[in-house]
């Protein structure tokens, strides 16, 4: 497993013994088990600047570091991934950066990431690279091991080619992607934007996802970097959560009686509405804030039995794009406030903080209305998360149909987050939705994110990735039969 963060965060003991704990989240459930059975390396930063860190074990896995220098966490992360391509693939949101000294580091580090990926690699391994910071990495990989099989997953969006061409080096980076031999992406739509870009840059035919790339040495580009012609397939795995863990946390006795207290200290409102994120712009926070305001405004909410709760996770506070948002956010708040809040309610309560699992669990189950409303998301896993701990098949979810959760959670109350007066009628709708109509869209969501979990998401991308090119070990076993 090739990723930009190794899935460990350092923690560091009272008496200053430094320690390694799993970070949360969904991808290291879903990998840990398929890592263990194949005795998997993981290759990644561990999180901190020019880190002198060895390969080490952490968890049961084994952890390879790539070190960052604090220029390269400037140029390669912070600008090229997080300043350029994060903007550019959400449909220029915000406007990218396009610097040559950025891009230059993160084809240094891209480098750094294939050269220690090659290293930690057995004979003909499976080696799966994620994410958009390391698009450079199948292709660079493959040039220094062709015995190996390669998959590519991309987290975000894959924007349009009339975005995409914006970019100087637009070549590069799908001559990089192209040294897979399974790229996957969220949405068909995301596959069918990368095939377009293939199309548009090379001159090739695309037939059902398939890219054929001529052998090396043949003088076409993009060649092959085998001498073989070789076969890419681009295809949709939409990626989902570890749902076991989200209704098993339901179960806490202590969990349900969060849920409770936190209805209670927000006075009992009739009405709880939540939004979750990590304060960015492309999940749509701002447009949330006035659809509710102009309810409030028009009296068709009232503060004393409405209230908004809105974690915004603190996020890339180093860019900034990202300091200016939260300003804006912030001075949103406190208009909204000022001007519908009362002694006993606020309008928002707004939270600038991480929280445990179990904290944001609590907060799903106390919120009537969760409103995802993201103006583009490669998923969005907050929709998911809020969708398998309603184990009472109650609660009504806003889903923006920018959000690629939006094709299969079909039964929420999709909207366009763009159309404020849409957006407004989705939440007066939610607000006023029968327990009827709530329990029955609510069981068809359930039954969608309970059966496809992400450990079926991991075993769909691995199993095509076989299929895509069987190891050698794999065409041996099938010859013997
Ligand atoms: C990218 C893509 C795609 C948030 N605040 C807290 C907290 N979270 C957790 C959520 C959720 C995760 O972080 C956020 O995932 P999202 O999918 O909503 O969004 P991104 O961070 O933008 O993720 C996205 C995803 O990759 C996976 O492919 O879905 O489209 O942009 O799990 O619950 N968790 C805790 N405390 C917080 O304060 N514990």
């Amino acid at each position: 497993m090739v990723s930009n963060r190794l899935p460990v965060d350092r923690v560091t003991a009272h008496d200053g013994t430094p320690s390694w704990k799993p970070s949360p989240g969904g991808l290291v459930t879903a990998l840990e088990p398929v890592m263990r059975s194949n005795d998997g390396v993981w290759v990644g930063w561990t999180g901190t600047a020019d880190d002198p860190q060895g390969p080490f074990e952490a968890d049961g896995m084994r952890l390879h570091p790539v070190p960052l220098s604090a220029d390269e966490i400037e140029l390669y992360y912070e600008g090229f991934s997080n300043d350029t391509i994060w903007p550019l693939y959400h449909d220029v949101i915000a406007q990218p950066a396009y610097s040559r000294t950025t891009w230059e580091s993160y084809v240094e580090v891209n480098r750094r990431f294939a050269e220690a990926s090659a290293l930690a690699a057995a004979e003909g391994a499976t080696v799966w690279v994620q994410d958009y910071q390391l698009q450079l990495v199948p292709r660079m990989l493959r040039e220094r091991r062709p015995d190996l099989v390669i998959g590519f997953f991309n987290h975000i969006p894959f924007p349009a080619y009339g975005l995409f061409s914006q970019l100087p080096w637009r070549r590069q980076i799908v001559e990089g992607l192209l040294g897979a031999d399974l790229i996957g992406f969220q949405r068909r739509a995301d596959a069918g934007n990368f095939l377009r870009a293939v199309r548009r840059l090379f001159h090739v035919q695309t037939p059902h996802g398939r890219v054929e790339l001529p052998a090396a040495g043949d003088g076409k580009w993009p060649n092959s970097m085998s001498d073989q012609p070789r076969t890419v397939i681009a295809r949709h795995f939409p990626i989902s959560i570890d749902a076991s863990a989200y209704t098993a946390l339901v179960e806490q006795e202590a969990v349900r009686a969060r849920a409770a207290q936190i209805r209670h200290d927000l006075g009992n409102p009739s009405t709880i509405m939540l939004g979750v994120d990590r304060l960015d712009y492309t999940k749509g926070i701002g447009h949330r804030f006035s659809a509710y305001a102009e309810l409030l405004k028009e009296g068709k909410l009232d503060v004393d039995d409405t209230v908004l709760v809105q974690v915004a996770s603190p996020s890339r506070e180093r860019v900034e794009t990202y300091r200016a948002l939260r300003d804006e956010i912030e001075l949103t708040v406190g208009r909204v406030n000022g001007e519908f809040g009362t002694i006993r309610h606020s309008a928002i309560s707004y939270l600038h903080h991480g929280y445990p699992r179990e904290e944001m669990v609590a907060l799903f189950l106390a919120a009537d209305i969760m409103l995802v409303t993201a103006l583009r998301d490669g998923m969005n896993l907050v929709a998911k998360e809020y969708v398998a701990t309603r184990a009472d098949d109650d609660g009504v979810l806003v889903l923006s149909e920018f959000a690629g959760a939006a094709d299969e959670l079909k039964q929420a109350l999709l909207v366009n987050p763009h159309d404020i007066e849409g957006l407004k009628r989705a939440m007066l709708a939610a607000v006023h939705m029968s327990r009827a109509e709530r329990r029955a869209r609510m069981r068809a969501l359930r039954k969608k994110v309970l059966t496809h979990d992400v450990e079926r998401w991991s075993r769909d991308f691995l199993g095509a990735l076989a299929a895509a090119r069987p190891t050698p070990s794999a065409v041996a076993a099938a010859e013997v039969e």
